[in-house]
């Protein structure tokens, strides 16, 4: 059974999660807009993979036997204007995203929550891939945009799976 503290951060994280799967789905239809269905199939893969995370922790809590209760979320406005700025601000988010991770780490380490603490390894693992994941891209987004090859790169992230479990 988790203490009251851990239940309300992993609630938070919840909807963080939820958040984070708005946020990814609203960048999808930007760039959609912009005439670039690739990486906006992309970012909707994206996207369900943010909604597999909040499953994760709605699935831990009621293992705890704590109920997960969706809140009201922040509007998940995209202020960037074009596919660089996205990339380097959905990277900057994921930085945000691993710190939150981490602060729940160190809580269920100083309250020797031994199964919370367990749980938010395969987090732990997933952020160091997200944020991998982002700056890859925008490396890529940098080399293409130099050689011309943006139309290319967009085809070959059209072709990302989506992803069927995490950690
Ligand atoms: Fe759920 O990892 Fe991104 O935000």
């Amino acid at each position: 059974m988790i203490d009251k503290k851990t239940y309300d951060l992993l609630n938070v994280q919840f909807n963080k999660e939820l958040y984070s799967s708005s946020l990814y789905r609203n960048m999808s239809a930007l760039v959609a807009s912009w005439g670039m269905p690739g990486f906006s199939h992309w970012l909707n893969c994206h996207s369900e993979e943010e909604l597999l995370h909040a499953k994760a922790f709605y699935d831990y809590m009621l293992s705890q036997d704590v109920i997960p209760i969706v809140t009201a979320m922040p509007y998940p406005e995209v202020k960037a204007k074009d596919y660089l700025t996205i990339t380097m601000e959905a990277k900057e988010f994921e930085i945000k995203t691993t710190q939150d991770i981490h602060e729940i780490v160190d809580y269920s380490h100083k309250s020797k929550d031994y199964a919370t603490m367990e749980f938010l390894q395969m987090f732990v693992r997933e952020q160091v891939e997200e944020v991998d994941l982002f700056n890859e891209l925008e490396d890529k987004f940098k080399l293409a945009k130099n050689g011309g090859g943006i139309y290319v790169l967009d085809n070959e992230l059209g072709k990302r799976d989506k992803e069927t479990k995490i950690g």
